[in-house]
């Protein structure tokens, strides 16, 4: 969908200015977005976890830890695809408040792809390097967009969420290193063309919502504070914007991925400016073979 058939549908929480906003910067900042109800129910899970990595000594598929991590003093770095985890994270990926922004912005049709809760724990918790998102999971167009939340109040000092207005429509950055490694992150030589001198750091209270585009250059630096920052982040696409599997992390990330959450499925896709008719979705079983199909036989037949 562009963006003139976006604005034209109804928006359910943003206004005209926002969802413009989000179109020429390419992020969005919504204060105290996310009430208190949802906030303290995803808080007390994440307590939850917090406990339950007090028996862990080194990370493992569900929680990056930080080095010196310990029992008696946790130190998280990361909670990997928390909607595998907890039913209140899927809830909120799926029909939390945050997928409303999701629609809003991208139009009809909403895709989750996955979801993660980066924690960058008080005292030293670690950069997040400049860098871009679309090269780490590509889709078929650049609708993605990852929404962020807030769980406690940020402030500078605890390593903001900052992004570079107005990057998404410019360089897509080679994200490997001088040595042909991947870094995941823009190469100290391209940092230059990057704008990052015009970053801006989205503060705000607990509940807050950031938003950026997947081509946005974003990063955000240690937190010197005595506060931890769960920043509690999903990433949904347009409906008909499909991930490239065998490169990047598609397929990788958690065991729920690609759910479709709103809008009709959509029977066709772009992909190198061409639209074609593409056929269900059977990657979860349900297709038989094409003599099925042809002839009709069988409930798996007109699956989809
Ligand atoms: O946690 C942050 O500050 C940034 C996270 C991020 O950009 C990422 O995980 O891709």
């Amino acid at each position: 969908m562009n963006q003139a058939e976006i604005l034209a549908k109804t928006p359910r929480v943003l206004s005209r200015e926002q969802r413009e906003f989000y179109f020429e910067n390419g992020y969005l900042l919504l204060d105290s977005f996310v009430p208190r109800r949802w906030l303290n129910r995803l808080r007390a899970v994440v307590d939850e976890f917090i406990e339950e990595s007090r028996t862990l000594r080194e990370s493992d598929g569900r929680f990056f830890l930080e080095p010196d991590h310990r029992p008696d003093a946790p130190r998280l770095r990361r909670l990997m695809s928390p909607p595998d985890h907890h039913p209140v994270f899927r809830e909120f990926s799926f029909e939390g408040p945050v997928v409303d922004v999701a629609e809003d912005l991208l139009g009809s049709g909403v895709r989750f792809h996955h979801s993660k809760l980066n924690f960058k724990w008080a005292g030293g918790g670690e950069e997040v390097k400049w860098h871009q998102d679309i090269q780490y999971w590509p889709h078929t167009d650049f609708s993605p967009l990852t929404i962020g939340v807030y769980l406690e109040d940020v402030d500078e000092e605890m390593g903001p969420m900052g992004v570079v207005p107005g990057s998404h429509r410019g360089e897509l950055f080679d994200l490997y290193d001088g040595e042909d490694r991947w870094s995941g992150s823009i190469r100290d030589e391209d940092l230059p063309r990057a704008g990052i001198e015009r970053a801006v750091f989205l503060e705000g209270g607990a509940g807050s919502v950031t938003v950026h585009n997947c081509c946005a250059v974003h990063g955000s630096m240690p937190n010197r504070s005595p506060r931890s920052r769960p920043l509690l982040l999903q990433t949904y696409a347009g409906a008909d914007a499909y991930p490239l599997l065998t490169v990047g992390t598609n397929g990788a990330g958690g065991r729920i991925t690609n759910v479709h959450l709103r809008g009709e499925r959509p029977r066709w896709m772009e992909v190198g400016a061409r639209r074609m008719p593409v056929a269900p979705d059977w990657s979860k079983g349900g297709y038989t073979s094409i003599f099925n199909v042809q002839q009709n036989e069988g409930e798996a037949a007109s699956a989809g």
